[in-house]
């Protein structure tokens, strides 16, 4: 599956791209609803011709639309790399990156943080220093400063992306399309100067693209995402913050807070300096938040099996007054 628009979507089967109807697999569920990396089925023939199911996704990048409504929405499937484009042209935001990256761990893909545009940071001690903030925010993903403009960096990128899926995400304007293009050796993609110097676009890919590689792989290029809530990603939260998890191993109570307990091993470590203080307050502020999505969804579920059993029960006694009343 290439892309979804409006019902329809393009499809890449053995007789080439082939447009269908997604009627049947755009249920009310947002997280069943068919995307850009889902293997489907589609009719052999029709006019229009329909796509029947999809396949059970091995992977699947979800992030919550707001943090007012417990919705989640998903944005690719069976995607082997979520790459994390982040412009070094625009201050490093850290937080932001932990949080794509909990929901790239919790996707079940493995994140890769590109940091885009490296030839506005011409001075290399300044690019490494940011390239280690970033390191010291994603244990366990590889950060790769690349620049489309010249070139540098690319290779590396492209021997990642060149197996398997790959999804690329980040804020508008972070250079998402423009990395395509040159791994793509040609402009697929429509690029567009960011409106103002502080790094905002304004939107140029407006769909979930599906692109096949020259080197191999396939790369998925998506719309710029402004903000990402977390949906359900406790265990992608804990990988962000793995250092921490660990360093909480060694507390000298099991249910330790981190907050005044003695023998705390986290806190410890903020003492040290081993551990940054923004870390810790981030790894808070994301738990919090994604305790608060889970309460909400679990509250919705039980809602709708709620409202489903009434319906059936109200069903149930219709039908034995319906007996009853043909017995007498
Ligand atoms: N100097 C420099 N500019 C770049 C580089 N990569 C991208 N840009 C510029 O950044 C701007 C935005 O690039 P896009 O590729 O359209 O960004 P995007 O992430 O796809 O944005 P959306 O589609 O809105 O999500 C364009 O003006 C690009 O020319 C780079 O390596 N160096
Ligand atoms: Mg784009
Ligand atoms: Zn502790």
């Amino acid at each position: 599956m290439i892309r979804v628009d409006r019902g329809q979507c393009d499809v890449i089967t053995a007789d080439g791209v082939v447009r269908a109807d997604t009627a049947f697999v755009t249920p009310h569920d947002p997280l069943r609803v068919v995307c850009t990396g889902d293997w489907v089925a589609v009719e052999p023939t029709g006019n229009p011709r329909y796509v029947r199911a999809y396949l059970p996704r091995r992977t699947a990048f979800v992030r919550s639309t707001s943090s007012k409504r417990s919705e989640g929405q998903i944005l690719a499937a069976n995607v082997d790399h979520a790459v994390v484009a982040l412009s070094l042209a625009a201050e490093l935001d850290l937080g932001r990156v932990e949080r794509f990256l909990a929901l790239a761990w919790e996707s079940g893909a493995q994140p890769v943080v590109v940091l885009t545009k490296a030839d506005l940071v011409p001075d290399a001690v300044t690019r490494a220093h940011l390239v280690q903030d970033v390191e010291t925010s994603a244990p366990g993903v590889p950060v790769l400063p690349v620049s489309a403009a010249f070139g540098d960096g690319l290779d590396v990128l492209a021997a990642v992306v060149s197996g398997g899926t790959s999804v690329l995400l980040g804020q508008s304007g972070a250079g998402k399309s423009t990395l395509a293009n040159a791994l793509l050796g040609t402009d697929v993609m429509e690029v567009q100067a960011t409106r103002d110097v502080d790094g905002k676009g304004r939107h140029t890919t407006t769909t979930r693209n599906l692109l096949a590689l020259p080197g191999g792989g396939v790369l998925i290029d998506t719309p710029g995402l402004r903000g990402v809530g977390l949906w359900d990603a406790g265990t992608g939260v804990g990988q962000v913050f793995s250092e921490i998890e660990e360093l909480a191993a060694e507390c000298r109570f099991h249910d330790c807070a981190h907050a005044a307990e003695p023998g705390c091993a986290v806190l410890a470590a903020v003492d040290s300096g081993a551990l940054p203080e923004r870390r810790l307050d981030s790894y808070r502020k994301l738990l919090r938040e994604n305790q608060r999505i889970v309460a909400k969804t679990d509250a919705r579920v039980r809602a709708e099996i709620r409202r489903e059993w009434k319906r059936k029960g109200a069903e149930g006694r219709a039908a034995m007054e319906a007996k009853k009343g043909r017995w007498m």
